[in-house]
């Protein structure tokens, strides 16, 4: 158990005494559990901020040749014979992200809790277990699903899917795991408190994923089931085919160790990541992060240059990311409203933006990876996300996909 003393001597090596400002006011259980979280926080997140300008600029942007339909189409067959014969092999496993927090849903619950139904239940979860088992069944071999989940939905997760048997999955089959969490800011900095007994954290972004997986033994009892690929997902996209042999084998006969599978974007300021080469490297750009100067740069033949958009559905290969692990990632700044106390302890519930949370992008782990293969899929077969209620990537579109997909709702 920390001590007070140990807390203070952490805190004041990097400026942030202000977080036991309360602590005499609390009991002695309260005491106890801000220390040990103040023991266990990464405080150097927060340095990102005051070097945001330099993490942020962009070496030569290129596009990046991606293999596209017509392409796939013509040897479809081979690569889906190449994938099958790893996933029949155990050489594949899943990893569902699904720590971030449904905020643009409105909803309290995890994203993969939301209800798609119309005339019936179907959860976002189901969905993704459902695409899942087309696989699996075709193989006739289980496939390990890893699902990361984060402090504030890890409970919910787990109970979701015991409450509906996993829907018809193998529970043997499936592990969850927690990701680290990051530190919030005010604008000058200072971490801030959620309450006087514990500081504002937020999920440290889907980029932290291989680490966590490292440091729960996930990778290690991966590797002794003969796993060498991992396809990585979000949560939110309910028509994503997941372990799919034929992206499986295009990447695999690529010779490249990681694949991401991207769709044409519908306009420029479309809400998804560029795949790119920057100064040679793989990279992406996220949507948020790019200038009107990328969004609109076409080439002479009228086209956009960079069109091809990430949907969150890669694929690593286990030894590559093992040799990049230890590289230090940049922590991209996201400017929010983030429910506090003030230096009274009074709540605030900001209606502005009001402070900074500290995110890990999954695809910075591209960079160090020796070959990326993007591979267009068809978006109206394979990209419904779910992030808002109504409008582009809501609700509604993705359940007009669905039905278009053949999916009863
Ligand atoms: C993500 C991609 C974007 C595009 C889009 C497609 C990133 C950084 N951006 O944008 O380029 O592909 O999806 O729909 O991936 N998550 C965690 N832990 C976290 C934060 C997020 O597990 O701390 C998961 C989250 O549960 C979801 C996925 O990562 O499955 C993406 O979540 P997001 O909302 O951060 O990213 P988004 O949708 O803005």
């Amino acid at each position: 158990m920390s001590t007070y003393e140990d807390a203070y001597k952490k805190l004041a090596g990097c400026g942030q005494t202000h977080l036991l400002k309360f602590y005499d006011e609390l009991s002695s259980e309260k005491k106890a559990a801000l220390c040990d979280q103040i023991m266990a926080t990464d405080f150097s997140v927060v340095d990102a901020l005051s070097h945001e300008a330099e993490n942020t600029a962009r070496g030569e942007l290129r596009p990046l040749k991606t293999m596209q339909i017509p392409e796939i189409d013509e040897r479809r067959e081979e690569f889906f014979e190449c994938g099958m014969e790893a996933v029949r092999a155990g050489k594949t496993a899943a990893v569902l992200l699904a720590g971030g927090m449904g905020t643009r849903l409105g909803s309290p619950d995890p994203k993969g809790m939301y209800d798609v139904g119309i005339s019936r239940r179907v959860y976002i979860f189901e969905r993704l277990v459902t695409n899942l088992l087309a696989v699996t069944r075709k193989a006739k071999q289980w496939i390990h699903l890893l699902i990361m989940t984060s402090d504030k939905n890890d409970e919910k997760t787990r109970d979701f899917f015991k409450k509906n048997d996993f829907f018809g999955y193998n529970p043997a089959y499936v592990q969850f795991f927690v990701q680290d969490m990051a530190p919030t800011v005010g604008f000058d900095g200072k971490v801030l408190l959620e309450s006087k007994d514990r500081i504002s954290t937020s999920p440290n972004g889907n980029g932290g994923w291989f680490s966590s997986m490292v440091r729960c033994g996930l990778i290690d009892y991966l590797k002794e089931d003969g796993v060498e690929w991992l396809n990585v997902f979000g949560v939110d996209n309910v028509l994503q085919s997941i372990c799919d042999p034929v992206f499986i084998g295009a990447t695999i006969l690529s010779g490249c160790a990681s694949g991401s599978k991207v769709v044409r974007k519908t306009s420029p300021d479309e809400k998804v990541g560029v795949m790119c080469l920057e100064d040679g490297k793989t990279a992406v750009v996220e949507y948020s992060e790019m200038t009107d100067e990328m969004r609109n740069a076409k080439d002479d033949d009228g086209n956009y240059q960079f069109y091809y958009g990430v949907i969150l559905n890669n694929l690593f290969r286990v030894d590559a990311l093992e040799k990049v692990m230890d590289e230090k990632m940049t922590y991209h700044i996201a400017r929010k409203k983030i429910n506090c106390i003030d230096g009274n302890g009074d709540k605030v519930e900001p209606e502005e933006v009001n402070g900074c949370k500290f995110e890990l992008f999954i695809f910075d782990l591209l960079r160090d990876i020796p070959g990326c293969l993007p591979f267009e899929v068809v978006r109206e077969n394979e990209f419904a996300p779910v992030k808002n209620k109504t409008g582009a990537d809501s609700v509604e579109s993705a359940r007009r996909l669905l039905l278009m997909n053949g999916v009863k709702l």
